[in-house]
């Protein structure tokens, strides 16, 4: 659908979008109609005459389902169907799907089936006008219908209820293995589906999560320590992608899984700039993560899969407009050494590591040290006195420094 505003070229790489996601699901594209429109017909979204064109195509092609690559409303979806004879999907309906399809494990799961009830909730409605249309005459009346709306209803949000409290308590769980991983770096991997997220992790940690060619092959959050002997232990986590106009429904359901990111010291920008729009998708993921409050959170854009970009200036263009970006072949060990160092760089130059002296009395002192440092380790062996070996932000050192131990070197600030 293409309105008087939109760019033609973006609608290519949009539909092109729309096939990788068909993809993901099994479903071959066979083929595409566009229609310039200078409005949207509220009834079925596409003019009548172009619906009659898509039904001889689809007939003709010999196509099952019908992908409209808009939001469409339960009533839009309901009248297509019946003027087509075909099924009808919109774009959300297919992201939903792939999301089910690929949720592994209790909370993946649990997220799709919230976001699939909170999706169906208004098409309930729906579902129950052709009863109104025929009348209050027949085995079912317009009143049992409606009741019947008003129970199915109740029953979708009993379930969502009961779901959430299942993702509270997973949530919970999680915050207790989080808690005792407080005194480790977090460092988390964010960006558009497919840009190459996993296939960093893997290769910084020498990890075998599944990474392939397909859209949301990623669901869940796996966190795993970064390779590397004798430094400050830091941890990589890997999440869900993200995609443009990721429905809502799944923004909120997944916002628990999205927790690792709110927690990171650190978010590796992941980005495909061997794709046609790296701009936007970067502009998307920036979108995803001020909807999800990790705005503060610093960040190093990672321009990934380098190696199939022909221009030889690329790189340098990128490092000018993004300062501190790094762009990487993830395929190529030496670029992830080199990421991995510009991580540790990051925190070598943002932190401090030293030791704090607190007496055991000072309560004042202590909740100081918990709620500004990454605590490395504790030192109780003195009754009077506990040793906290941290990291601490060369910001909020000054506020700790009057408890630094004596004995240690001298801070080059
Ligand atoms: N040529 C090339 N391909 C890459 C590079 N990095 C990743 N890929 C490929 O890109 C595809 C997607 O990689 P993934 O690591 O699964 O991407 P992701 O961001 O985790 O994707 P989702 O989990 O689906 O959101 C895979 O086929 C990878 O092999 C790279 O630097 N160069
Ligand atoms: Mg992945």
């Amino acid at each position: 659908m293409l309105l008087p505003n939109d760019d033609s070229k973006i609608l290519q790489v949009d539909l092109a979008e729309l096939e990788s996601l068909l993809k993901a699901l099994g479903i071959a594209t066979v083929g595409q109609i566009v229609q310039k429109r200078v409005k949207l017909t509220p009834s079925c979204l596409i003019g009548t005459g172009k619906v009659d064109e898509i039904r001889d195509l689809a007939r003709a092609l010999g196509a099952g389902v019908l992908v409209v690559d808009r939001a469409l409303s339960p009533p839009q979806i309901r009248n297509l169907e019946l003027m087509t004879k075909c099924k009808i999907m919109d774009r959300n309906g297919v992201i939903l799907d792939i999301f089910s399809q690929n949720a592994c494990t209790t909370a993946a799961k649990t997220q799709v089936e919230i976001a699939r009830l909170e999706m169906m909730l208004p098409r309930m409605v729906g579902q129950w006008t052709h009863l109104h249309r025929q009348g209050g005459g027949g085995a079912v009346g317009r009143s049992d219908g409606e009741k019947q709306i008003e129970v199915d209803r109740r029953r979708a949000r009993d379930r969502i209820l009961k779901l959430k409290d299942q993702l509270v308590q997973i949530s919970r769980d999680r915050i207790t293995q989080s808690k005792s991983r407080r005194k480790e770096i977090k460092v988390a991997l964010v960006g558009y589906t497919n840009s190459g997220k996993t296939t960093i992790m893997n290769a910084m940690t020498n990890g075998s999560f599944l990474a392939k060619d397909a859209l949301f092959a990623t669901l869940d959050s796996n966190v795993r320590t970064i390779e590397a002997t004798g430094r400050p232990k830091m941890l990589l986590s890997d999440t869900v992608g993200f995609i443009r106009n990721l429905p809502h429904t799944l923004v909120e359901s997944f916002k628990s899984t999205l927790d690792h990111v709110l927690e990171a010291d650190l978010l590796l920008l992941v980005v495909d700039i061997a794709h046609d729009n790296y701009r936007s998708q970067l502009e998307t993921t920036k979108g995803v993560l001020a909807e999800i409050g990790a705005t503060g959170i610093p960040v190093i854009h990672v321009f990934n899969k380098i190696d199939q970009v022909e221009d030889p200036f690329m790189d340098r263009v990128l490092r000018l407009a993004y300062p501190g970006s790094i762009c990487i072949s993830a395929h190529k060990n030496e670029d992830i050494v080199r990421l991995r160092e510009s991580v540790y760089k990051f925190f070598a130059v943002s932190f401090i590591r030293c030791k704090f002296a607190v007496p055991s009395s000072d309560q004042a002192g202590v909740s100081l040290v918990y709620q500004n440092c990454t605590i490395l380790g504790a030192d109780y062996e003195r009754q009077d006195l506990i040793v906290f070996d941290v990291h601490v932000t060369r910001e909020t050192y000054p506020k700790l420094a009057p408890y630094r131990l004596q004995t240690e070197e001298p801070l080059a600030l």
